[in-house]
C-alpha cells in the first residue's frame, strides 16, 4: 500500500477532537505540565510558515509529556485587537468584529490541519467581552493601587497610524508596525507605572530559566545605573539638578545642558535674552525622535541661554547653560553636567560651542585610545579627589555632596512608564469616567465589561482623538461617584493589554466570577515552558511579567513569576535566505505544503530545518527529503514479521535512539532527534525485517513529530490498545546504550597491523590475549620477544617487540 496522506490526516484530527484526548483536566491526580506558545494575531494574511515552527516544537514537548504520564495543558487563543484589523475595516467598510471572526476561522482551520495537540476546548479571544471584562478588571485594580495614572506626556506619535506608540514600539526611529516616521507630541495619556517594578523585574530573573540573551536584553532595556544627583545653583536663584553616573568628574564639568523641554525654560522666559532662538530650537527638537536625538554619530546642535549661568557646587565657578536635543527630558532629571574631557557627546558639543575641556581623570580622556577604559584612571585637577581612583573618587564626592546638601546617591532606570492609551477603536475600552467634580472615577466592577459601542466610522478624528470621541451617546454618562454628568474615557488600551495575562485565563477560561479560580491558578501556574519570539523580549515578555507581579502582590496569582522556562525560536526565511515577504516574492504558504506533502512532512521539515534557536532558510529539497522519510516509515509495514520483540542485533540502536530522541527534545535539538530516527530506520532496513515490538517503539518515538501517520500505522497493524498518543514513552536501559562490540586497533611497534572486534567493556588482559592469538598479528610479531603491552581502553592494543 502506497503512503497517501490525504484523508488520513483529517481523519485523525477529527478523532482526537471527538475523543478529547488533548483536553487538559482541572481535576487530575497526574502531575501537571503547562506548555505555552505566544497566541497569534489573526491577521488577514493567514498563517505564515514561521508560526508552525514554534507551535510544532512545543507540540512535540506537549505530546512527549503526555506520553510520560503528565496532565498537559497546551492551549491556544487569539490576540485579536489591533491596528491591521482596524485599518482593513476602515478601508473595506466592514466592522472589525466581522473581520476578526473571519480571520480567526481561517487561522483555526489552518492550525487544525497541522495536527497540533492544542486543547481547543479552552480557546480564548481577547476581543470577546467575557474576556476583556477581566482585562478591564485588572486595569481597575492597577488604577486603585495608584499604578495607572493620567499624564500630559511627550509621547511617540506615528504620523501614519495616527496613534501613540510606546518606546518599545519605536524601532530605529520609525513605527515598528508600519515603518512611518515617529515624532514627539504632547498628549494626555494613561500611563502604567512599570517603573515601580524595575528593580524586581531585574532581580527575579534569577528565579527563572530563560536563555542568557533574553535576560541580558531585559536587563539592558530596564537599564539600571548608579550614580548621583548633583544640585547646581543658578544666577537666577533657581536650582538645577542633574543626574550623573560619573560624579567623580565634577571638577571637569565646564557647562550644563538641559533638554529643550525642561520646565525651567518657561519659568525663566522673561529673563532669557534670546528666547526667540530658544523657541525655534524647541520646535525643531519636538519633531525628532529620541532615537535621532541621542545618536552618537550625529552633529551636535544647541543654543546657549543668555542671561543665566549655573554655579558648579564643587568650586563655585560660573558655567554656561545650553539647551540641546541630545539631553532627553524623560531620563534622569532632564539636565546634565557636561564633562567634555570624558564624555564623547559632551566633547563633540564643546568642540563646536567652545566651553573649556578640563581633564580630570588621567588616562581617561575622550581622545585617548584607552578612553573606554577611563574608569581605571587616576583623578587629577580635582582638589580633594586628586590621586584617587575613579571608584574611590565616586564614593568620596558622593559623601561630600551629601554632607554639604549639594546632592545625593541615586539609582536610575532607563525604563519609562508604559504609555497605555491608544486613540483607536479596536481595543479594550478604558473603564474610567471623567467628572468635573470628582476627577477620574473608576467604573464599578459590577458594570464590567464596558463594551465597545457600534460606530459607523473607525477613522481617528482630525485632532487625533479616538473615533469613540464622536459617539456622544456613549461618551456622555453619569459619574459613579456623585451622579453628576461625566464623560467616558475615549482612548482604548494598546495591543499589549490582552496578552499580558492570557495564560492565566487558559487555566479556567469560562469563569465569570474571577479571571480564573484560585484552585485552577494554584494547580496550573506558573507556565512550565513558554516558547516565543525574541522580538517580544522587551515588549510582551516584560509587560506580562509586570502584570503578573502586580497580580501576585494583590494576591490574585500564587507565584511571583509567570513563566518558569522560556525559549526562543529563530525565524524561517525564504529560500533565498531573506525574510519572507510579499514584495520579495519568497513567501511559502503552509496550506500548499500541507496539501501537497501532508502535515506530518511539514512538521518534520520545520523541525529538521536547522538549529531551532537560529534563523533558517526554507528548502523545497528539504521538504522532499522529509517526505521520503515518512514514506520509508510507512513502508516498514511491508517488512513486518508476525511476532517478536526487539531483536538482539537491534537492541543497542533502539536503546540509543530512545535515549537520544528523549534528551534532544528537552534540549530543543529536534533536528538531531529526527536524524537519530532516520539512522535507526536504516539499521532496521539493513536487517531486512521489523518485528511488531520494534515497530511499536519506533512509532511511539516518531509520534510527537509525525502524529497522523503514526496513528494510522498503529491502528492498521493493531500495535496496541487506544491511540499512539495515549501510550507510554519507552524507557531505555543505560547499559544497553553502549555498543556491544567495538573495533580495537592492534599495533606492533606502533604500526597498525589489524583491527579486532571485541566486547565494549573488554579488559586489558583479554584484549592483549586476543591480539596475540590473532594470526595476522602473530605473523607481524614473527617470534620476537614482547617487551611491553600497552592498552588504551576501547581503542587500541600496542605490542612493543624486539
Ligand atoms: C557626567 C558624565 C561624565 C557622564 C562622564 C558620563 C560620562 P547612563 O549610564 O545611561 O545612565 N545623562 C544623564 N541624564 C541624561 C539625559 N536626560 N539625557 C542624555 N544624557 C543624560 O547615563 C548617565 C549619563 O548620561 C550621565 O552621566 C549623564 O552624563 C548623561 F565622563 O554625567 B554623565
Ligand atoms: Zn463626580
Amino acid at each position: 500500500m502506497k503512503y497517501d496522506h490525504t484523508g488520513m490526516e483529517a481523519k485523525w484530527q477529527k478523532q482526537w477532537e471527538e475523543k478529547g484526548v488533548f483536553h487538559a483536566s482541572n481535576d487530575s491526580d497526574k502531575p501537571k505540565y503547562y506548555t505555552l506558545i505566544e497566541f497569534p494575531y489573526p491577521s488577514g494574511q493567514g498563517l505564515h510558515v514561521g508560526h508552525p515552527r514554534s507551535y510544532t516544537a512545543l507540540d512535540i514537548v506537549a505530546r512527549k509529556r503526555r506520553l510520560m504520564g503528565y496532565n498537559v495543558l497546551y492551549p491556544i487563543g487569539w490576540d485579536a485587537f489591533g491596528l491591521p484589523t482596524e485599518n482593513f475595516a476602515i478601508k473595506n467598510h466592514v466592522h472589525p468584529e466581522v473581520v476578526t471572526k473571519k480571520n480567526i476561522a481561517r487561522f483555526k482551520q489552518q492550525l487544525q490541519s497541522l495536527g497540533i495537540s492544542f486543547d481547543w476546548s479552552r480557546e480564548i479571544n481577547t476581543t470577546d467581552p467575557s474576556y476583556y471584562k477581566w482585562t478591564q478588571w485588572i486595569f481597575l485594580q492597577l488604577f486603585k493601587h495608584g499604578l495607572a495614572y493620567k499624564k500630559e506626556a511627550s509621547v511617540n506619535w506615528c504620523t501614519s497610524c495616527k496613534c501613540v506608540l510606546a518606546n518599545e514600539e519605536v524601532v530605529n526611529g520609525v513605527c515598528e508596525r508600519c515603518g512611518s516616521e515617529v515624532v514627539r507630541k504632547v498628549k494626555s495619556q494613561w500611563m502604567l507605572k512599570i517603573t515601580e517594578y524595575a528593580q524586581r523585574l531585574i532581580d527575579d530573573l534569577d528565579l527563572v530559566d530563560y536563555p542568557d540573551r533574553v535576560k541580558a536584553q531585559q536587563k539592558n532595556w530596564i537599564g539600571r545605573s548608579t550614580g548621583a544627583e548633583v544640585d547646581f545653583d543658578t544666577t537666577l536663584g533657581d536650582k538645577l539638578t542633574v543626574y550623573t553616573t560619573r560624579p567623580d568628574t565634577l571638577f571637569g564639568a565646564t557647562y550644563m545642558v538641559i533638554s529643550p523641554e525642561h520646565p525651567m525654560i518657561e519659568k525663566w522666559a522673561g529673563q532669557i535674552q534670546n528666547m526667540d532662538e530658544v523657541r525655534a530650537y524647541q520646535e525643531a527638537a519636538a519633531k525628532k525622535s529620541d532615537f535621532e536625538r541621542t545618536e552618537v554619530a550625529k552633529d551636535k546642535t544647541g543654543v546657549k541661554l543668555l542671561g543665566v549661568q549655573a554655579i558648579n557646587p564643587i568650586n563655585d565657578r560660573e558655567i554656561p547653560i545650553f539647551i540641546s536635543d541630545y539631553v532627553l527630558v524623560s531620563y534622569g532629571t532632564g539636565a546634565i553636567m557636561a564633562v567634555p574631557a570624558h564624555d564623547t557627546r559632551d566633547w563633540e558639543f564643546a568642540k563646536k560651542f567652545g566651553p573649556p575641556i578640563i581633564e580630570v581623570v588621567k588616562g581617561g580622556n575622550v581622545q585617548e585610545e584607552a578612553f573606554t577604559d577611563c574608569a581605571t584612571g587616576i583623578m587629577v585637577n580635582s582638589g580633594l579627589l586628586d590621586g584617587l581612583s575613579v571608584e574611590e573618587a565616586k564614593v568620596k564626592i558622593t559623601k561630600w555632596l551629601t554632607e554639604n546638601h549639594r546632592g545625593r546617591a541615586k539609582v536610575n532606570f532607563k525604563l519609562r512608564d508604559w504609555v497605555f492609551s491608544r486613540q483607536r477603536y479596536w481595543g479594550e475600552p478604558i473603564p474610567i469616567v471623567y467628572c468635573e467634580k470628582c476627577g477620574y472615577v473608576p467604573l464599578p466592577e459590577s458594570e464590567l465589561p464596558l463594551t465597545l459601542p457600534e460606530v459607523d466610522s473607525y477613522e481617528p478624528t482630525e485632532n487625533g482623538e479616538s473615533p469613540l470621541a464622536n459617539m456622544t451617546d456613549w461618551v456622555n454618562t453619569t459619574c459613579p461617584h456623585c451622579g453628576g454628568p461625566a464623560k467616558r474615557e475615549t482612548d482604548t488600551m494598546p495591543q499589549w493589554a490582552g496578552s499580558s495575562w492570557y495564560f492565566l485565563r487558559y487555566t479556567d477560561p469560562c469563569n465569570d466570577q474571577a479571571l480564573a479560580s484560585q484552585q485552577a491558578l494554584e494547580y496550573w501556574t506558573p507556565v512550565d515552558w513558554y516558547n516565543g519570539g525574541m522580538e517580544h523580549t522587551t515588549l510582551h515578555l516584560l509587560y506580562s511579567r509586570f502584570w503578573h507581579k502586580f497580580l501576585y502582590d494583590i494576591k490574585v496569582v500564587p507565584t511571583p513569576e509567570p513563566y518558569a522556562k522560556r525559549t526562543s525560536h529563530g525565524m524561517i526565511l525564504g529560500e533565498n535566505g531573506e525574510k519572507m515577504s510579499k514584495s520579495r516574492g519568497n513567501v511559502v504558504n503552509p496550506d500548499d505544503i500541507v496539501k501537497e506533502y501532508g502535515a506530518d512532512t511539514m512538521r518534520l521539515f520545520e523541525m529538521f530545518i536547522g538549529d531551532f534557536e537560529k534563523a533558517a532558510p526554507w528548502s523545497a529539497a528539504g521538504i522532499r527529503g522529509c517526505r521520503r522519510f515518512v514514506e520509508r516509515y510507512w513502508n516498514l509495514q511491508d517488512i513486518l514479521v508476525k511476532d517478536g520483540g526487539i531483536r538482539a542485533s537491534l537492541e543497542t540502536p533502539f536503546h540509543k535512539t530512545i535515549k537520544k530522541v528523549g534528551e534532544d527534545i528537552e534540549n530543543l535539538k529536534f533536528n538531531t532527534a529526527i536524524a537519530a530516527l532516520m539512522s535507526l530506520i536504516n539499521d532496521i532496513y539493513d536487517s531486512g525485517s521489523i518485528t511488531p515490538e520494534e515497530l511499536k517503539v519506533f512509532t511511539i518515538l516518531l509520534n510527537p513529530f509525525a502524529p497522523h501517520v503514526t496513528e494510522e500505522v498503529w491502528s492498521l497493524n493493531m500495535l496496541g490498545e487506544e491511540m499512539v498518543c495515549q501510550q507510554q514513552w519507552p524507557a531505555y536501559d543505560e547499559d544497553k546504550c553502549k555498543d556491544e562490540t567495538i573495533e580495537i586497533v592492534v599495533q606492533v611497534n606502533g604500526k597498525v597491523r589489524g583491527k579486532l572486534s571485541m566486547p565494549a567493556d573488554v579488559a586489558k588482559d583479554a584484549a592483549v590475549s586476543a591480539a596475540k592469538a590473532d594470526e595476522k598479528i602473530c605473523a607481524a610479531i614473527g617470534g620476537k620477544t614482547i617487551l611491553k603491552e600497552i592498552y588504551v581502553p576501547g581503542k587500541l592494543v600496542n605490542l612493543v617487540v624486539k
